[in-house]
């Protein structure tokens, strides 16, 4: 229990839960706030003034010091709590587990965000997040849309030829990945039936217990 940290998290948003699998995969449990997505309390003064990107997760650190990213939050949590390691062991290793983890954030994962925030009714003024309003543009949801089915190629692809996608052992980049297909079903966007390495993967990695985190 890492009693002196504060978590703050959104227990329905995807980013929020990438942080707590992570935490979970490492065996740590943090004492957590709720932020109120919906209601907008990410925008308020209390919570702007712990993160002002406006965005979680955030951790907060013993010395006062607020990680407000998903990489931040990994980078300290591997640093802290070395085993099991989620982001490599050798040179080799953690480059590629850099690598995987960066495409699926930018093309999994953005390009999900990229149609629900320009197509949702919800998210109307709301596209990018952040203290700034921005106009939804439905082409991006298009884009988007397309972006995710080339995603999905590229994964069913990857796990063609290794157990998981940073190599032989599971790691960060599989829960970015994880938690990006799971999102793509808010848009009703699944993996076909033909990409059988994808769905194989995505059903293992159900089956640990960070998954229900
Ligand atoms: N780069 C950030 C992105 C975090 C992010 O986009 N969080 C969303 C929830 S999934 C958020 O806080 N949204 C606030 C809003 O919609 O105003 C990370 O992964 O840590």
């Amino acid at each position: 229990m890492m009693q002196d940290h504060v978590f703050y998290d959104c227990t329905t948003a995807p980013s929020p839960r990438r942080a707590r699998m992570f935490l979970v995969e490492k065996g740590l449990t943090v004492p957590t706030e709720q932020i109120d997505l919906r209601k907008g309390e990410q925008l308020g003064d209390a919570f702007r003034a712990i993160n002002p990107r406006c965005t979680v997760p955030a951790l907060k650190l013993p010395d006062g010091t607020v990680l407000g990213d998903n990489a931040s939050i990994a980078r300290y949590l591997e640093e802290i709590r070395p085993d099991p390691p989620l982001m490599g062991r050798t040179p080799v290793e953690k480059a590629i587990i850099a690598e995987w983890n960066a495409i699926a954030e930018s093309e999994g994962l953005l390009a999900i965000a990229e149609v629900v925030r320009n197509s949702l009714p919800g998210l109307k003024g709301r596209a990018l997040t952040g203290p700034r309003s921005y106009d939804q543009i439905p082409e991006l949801a298009e884009r988007g849309r397309t972006r995710i089915e080339q995603f999905f190629d590229t994964l069913d692809r990857r796990l063609a030829s290794t157990a998981y996608l940073g190599g032989e052992a599971f790691s960060v980049a599989d829960i970015t990945a994880f938690v990006a297909v799971d999102f793509a079903g808010w848009v009703k966007l699944a993996p076909n039936k033909n990409q059988r390495a994808l769905i194989a993967w995505r059903n293992a990695l159900a089956e640990r217990p960070s998954a229900r985190a």
